[in-house]
C-alpha cells in the first residue's frame, strides 16, 4: 500500500482582524511545523487553510468600521494571507470562503444532506427588528443579564459574569440595529439532529480514541456527549452568508459553522485542480489521515458537528486526530482583539524584520499544549539572546568560522563512525517521536539539545588549542562539529525554516529526507567546500523590548477611556509649559463671512487688553448674526498669522457637540473681558 496521504487543516481565521500570537502559537505554527515535518518524511501532504469570511464576527466588524462586510473580508483576508507568507506558514492553499468554488461546494453539500432527508425542518420564534426588517443574530440583541444585572449583556453571553445566555433570557431586550425592542417572529430553519449521531460519536471517539487523542479534546467531547446532543440549526436568517440552495429560502443563509469547515474541502479542490492532484484521495479514501489543528474553543465544531455532517453525507473519512490547543495569554492577561491586547502578526513582521524564526521559536517553546500559557516580551528577549543567539547561532557560527580559519572552508577529514554522530540520529528520532504525538515543545527541546551538545563538544575538544599541538585532532573534531551543524540546519527546518535555509546555504546542502537523517548522520563529506557564514540571530536590546512593552501600556491606557472615541492624550507638558499659555475671557463684537470660503468667519473681538481681529473656522456652526455680544475664551498670546490675507491674532476655544457642530467654551457666569484663566 502506498504511503498514507496527509490532509492537514488549520482553523480558518475569521477575516475580521489580523492574526495575533495567540492564533499563531495555538494553531498556525504547530500546523506548519507538522506539515513541514510530514513533507520531510516524503509524505504527500496537503496543508490547507483560508479565511472564514461569513458569520457575525464579520458583520459586527463591518458595522464598527462603518463599511460593508465585503470590504472587511477583502481587507483582512489580504492582511492575514500576507502575515502567513511572511512568517513561513507554508499552506499549500490559502483561499477564502467567499470564493465561487466554496459557494458551490458548500451548497452541494447542503443539498446532498437535504436530498438524503438528513435535516429536520423546524419553525421557531426568533427576534426580529421591524424597523431594520431583519432577524437578529444573538449577538445583535442586548439587554440586562438575568444573572448579574449587567445592562449590556449580549443575546449569547454576558461578558461581565461570563454566563452563556439565549436572547429569550435577556431582560429588556433591545436590537443593536435600531435600538428598538425586537419582536418574536416565527421562521423556518433546517436542523441537523445531532442526537442521531450520539452512538456513532461514542463508538468512534469515546471508545476509539481514548488513548491517542489529547485529554483536553477527549474530555470535552465526552462531556458534550454526556450532556446529550440536541438538533442544531444549520441555516440562519441573515443577509451575509451563502444562500440556502432551496426554493422558498429567501433571506436564509448557511450557518457559518456549516460552511466554514466545508472550506477545508473546497480549498483542497482548488489546490488539487492547480497541482494535478485528486482531492478525493485526501478526503474520501481511507488511505488518508485527516488532522485538524484548532484552538480549544473550536473542539465541538471539529469533533462533533463537522463529523456528524460528514457522516450524514456518507462519502467522507473521519479525522484521525484533532490536536486542539489551549490559549496563550499576553503578559499574564487574556489576549483580546476588541481590547487590542495582542501582538499582531503583521506588526511583528514590521517591527522585527528578518526575525520571523525568533517569533516561531518563542511561540513553539511556549505553545499552550496542555494548559494556557503566557507570552512576555522579557521572555521573548531572553529566549532569543540566550538560546538562539547564545547557543544555536553561536555553535553554527563557531563551526563555520573555525573551518574557514583552519581549512579555508573545506570540511576536514574525520571519522564517519565517530560516536558523537549518534547524537544526530538520536535527535532526529526523538523529534519525530514527539511530533507524531503533537508534542511540539518537547520536539523543540530535542532540537536545542543537539545544539547544546554541539557547543559542549567544541568546548571539550578545543580545536583552537589542538591546532597547535595535534592538527589531526582538530580536523577530526571539526569534522564532527560540521556534521552536527549541518544536522541542525536540516532538522531545524520544520521549526525555523528561514534559519534552516541559511545554514543549508552555508554548507551547500539540499534538504534531506528525514528518514535519511536517521539512517546516516554523515551529512557533509570531507573535502566539500563551505560558503561564508551568515548571521543567523542577533541580540535583541532592552530598548526594543521596552518599546513593545510601552506599546502595550498605551493600549491599557486607551482601554481605560470612558469615551472610546476620545483621542489619546498628547505628550505630557511641564507646568512651565502651561504657564506660557495666556487664556482670557473676551467678547465678540462683530462677525462677517470671509469671502469665497465656507468655513471662515472674520471676528472683531474685545479681549480686555485690545480689540483685535480673529479668523475662526466656525461658519458651519454659527451664523454671523448670532455671534455679536457672545462671551468667549481666547488664547491671547498665540502668534498672529495670515489666513486668506487677513491677519488673525489669537484663537477662540471651541469643542465639538455630539451632532458634530461646534460649541464655545465659556465661563459658566458672565465675566469681564481680559480676565485670566488659572
Ligand atoms: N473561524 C475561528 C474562530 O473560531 C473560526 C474557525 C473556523 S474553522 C472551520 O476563531
Ligand atoms: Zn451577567
Amino acid at each position: 500500500m502506498p504511503d498514507k496521504k496527509i490532509m492537514i487543516t488549520a482553523a480558518l481565521p475569521y477575516a475580521n482582524g489580523p492574526v495575533h500570537i495567540g492564533h499563531l502559537a495555538g494553531v498556525y505554527i504547530p500546523a506548519d511545523v507538522y506539515a513541514r515535518f510530514q513533507r520531510r518524511l516524503g509524505k504527500d501532504v496537503a496543508f490547507i487553510c483560508g479565511s472564514d469570511e461569513h458569520g457575525i464576527p464579520i458583520t459586527i466588524r463591518a458595522k464598527k468600521e462603518g463599511v460593508s462586510p465585503q470590504e472587511i473580508v477583502d481587507k483582512y483576508h489580504a492582511i492575514i494571507k500576507k502575515s502567513f507568507e511572511d512568517l513561513g506558514i507554508s499552506c499549500d492553499e490559502y483561499s477564502r470562503t467567499t470564493s465561487k468554488n466554496h459557494y458551490e461546494t458548500s451548497q452541494d453539500f447542503f443539498k446532498t444532506l437535504y436530498d438524503k432527508g438528513k435535516f429536520a425542518e423546524e419553525i421557531s420564534e426568533q427576534y426580529f427588528d421591524e424597523e431594520a426588517g431583519e432577524f437578529l443574530a444573538d449577538r445583535y440583541i442586548t439587554g440586562t443579564c438575568p444573572n448579574c444585572g449587567n445592562e449590556n449583556a449580549y443575546g449569547d453571553q454576558c461578558e461581565k459574569c461570563g454566563s452563556t445566555l439565549s436572547p429569550a433570557e435577556l431582560i429588556n431586550p433591545k436590537s443593536m440595529l435600531s435600538g428598538n425592542v425586537p419582536v418574536l417572529k416565527p421562521t423556518k430553519n433546517w436542523y441537523l439532529p445531532l442526537n442521531d449521531y450520539e452512538n456513532f460519536l461514542n463508538e468512534w471517539i469515546i471508545k476509539g480514541h481514548k488513548n491517542d487523542w489529547k485529554p483536553n479534546v477527549y474530555g470535552q467531547v465526552k462531556s458534550w456527549l454526556n450532556e446529550g446532543l440536541k438538533p442544531r440549526a444549520m441555516t440562519r436568517d441573515l443577509n451575509w452568508g451563502i444562500p440556502v440552495p432551496l426554493p422558498n429560502a429567501e433571506g436564509k443563509v448557511l450557518y457559518v459553522w456549516f460552511d466554514a469547515p466545508i472550506g477545508y474541502i473546497s480549498f483542497t479542490k482548488e489546490w488539487a485542480a492547480k497541482n494535478g492532484k485528486n482531492w478525493k484521495d485526501f478526503w474520501q479514501n481511507d488511505n488518508s489521515d485527516l488532522i485538524h489543528f484548532i484552538g480549544k474553543d473550536n473542539i465541538v465544531f471539529h469533533c462533533i458537528i463537522f463529523p456528524a455532517m460528514m457522516k450524514a453525507h456518507g462519502d467522507y473519512i473521519m479525522p484521525t486526530n484533532v490536536p486542539a490547543f489551549e490559549f496563550l495569554n499576553l503578559e499574564n492577561e487574556k489576549i483580546s482583539t476588541s481590547r487590542n491586547w495582542a501582538v499582531w502578526a503583521n506588526e511583528y513582521v514590521e517591527d522585527f524584520p528578518n526575525q520571523q524564526d525568533v517569533l516561531r521559536y518563542v511561540l513553539i517553546s511556549s505553545a499552550p499544549e496542555t494548559k494556557d500559557n503566557n507570552f512576555t516580551w522579557k521572555d521573548f528577549q531572553t529566549k532569543n539572546n540566550s538560546e538562539l543567539v547564545g547557543i544555536f547561532g553561536n555553535f553554527i557560527n563557531r563551526v563555520a568560522v573555525l573551518i574557514h580559519k583552519y581549512y579555508g572552508g573545506k570540511i576536514p577529514p574525520g571519522n564517519e563512525q565517530a560516536e558523537e554522530l549518534k547524537e544526530i540520529t538520536k535527535s532526529a528520532t526523538e523529534i519525530e517521536f514527539y511530533l507524531e504525538k503533537f508534542e511540539f515543545r518537547n520536539a523543540l527541546s530535542a532540537l536545542m539539545n543537539l545544539a547544546r551538545f554541539g557547543n559542549q563538544y567544541l568546548q571539550t575538544a578545543e580545536p583552537w588549542k589542538t591546532i597547535k599541538t595535534d592538527e589531526a585532532k582538530t580536523a577530526e573534531s571539526l569534522f564532527v562539529a560540521a556534521q552536527i551543524a549541518a544536522a541542525l540546519g536540516q532538522i531545524c527546518e520544520p521549526f525555523l525554516p528561514f534559519t534552516s535555509e541559511k545554514i543549508l546555504k552555508i554548507f551547500n546542502l539540499e534538504k534531506k529526507n528525514w528518514n535519511d537523517l536517521k539512517s546516516n548522520p554523515v551529512l557533509i563529506k570531507s573535502g566539500e567546500q563551505m560558503n561564508e557564514a551568515e548571521l543567523l540571530f542577533s541580540k535583541i536590546e532592552d530598548e526594543t523590548i521596552d518599546n513593545q512593552i510601552n506599546k502595550l501600556e498605551n493600549t491599557k491606557i486607551n482601554n481605560q477611556k470612558t469615551n472610546p472615541n476620545a483621542a489619546p492624550m498628547k505628550t505630557e507638558i511641564s507646568f512651565d509649559d502651561f504657564t506660557k499659555i495666556d487664556l482670557r475671557t473676551a467678547t465678540i463684537l462683530e462677525a462677517e463671512k470671509v469671502e469665497n470660503t465656507d468655513k471662515l468667519l472674520k471676528l472683531k473681538v474685545d479681549t480686555g487688553t485690545d480689540v483685535r481681529t480673529v479668523v475662526s473656522g466656525i461658519a458651519e456652526s454659527f451664523s454671523p448674526e448670532e455671534l455679536a455680544g457672545k462671551q468667549v475664551m481666547i488664547l491671547l498670546n498665540l502668534a498672529p498669522r495670515k489666513i486668506r490675507g487677513i491677519e488673525s491674532h489669537g484663537m477662540l476655544l471651541l469643542t465639538t457637540k455630539p451632532d458634530g457642530k461646534l460649541a464655545f467654551v465659556t465661563p459658566d457666569e458672565k465675566v469681564k473681558n481680559g480676565v485670566e484663566v488659572k
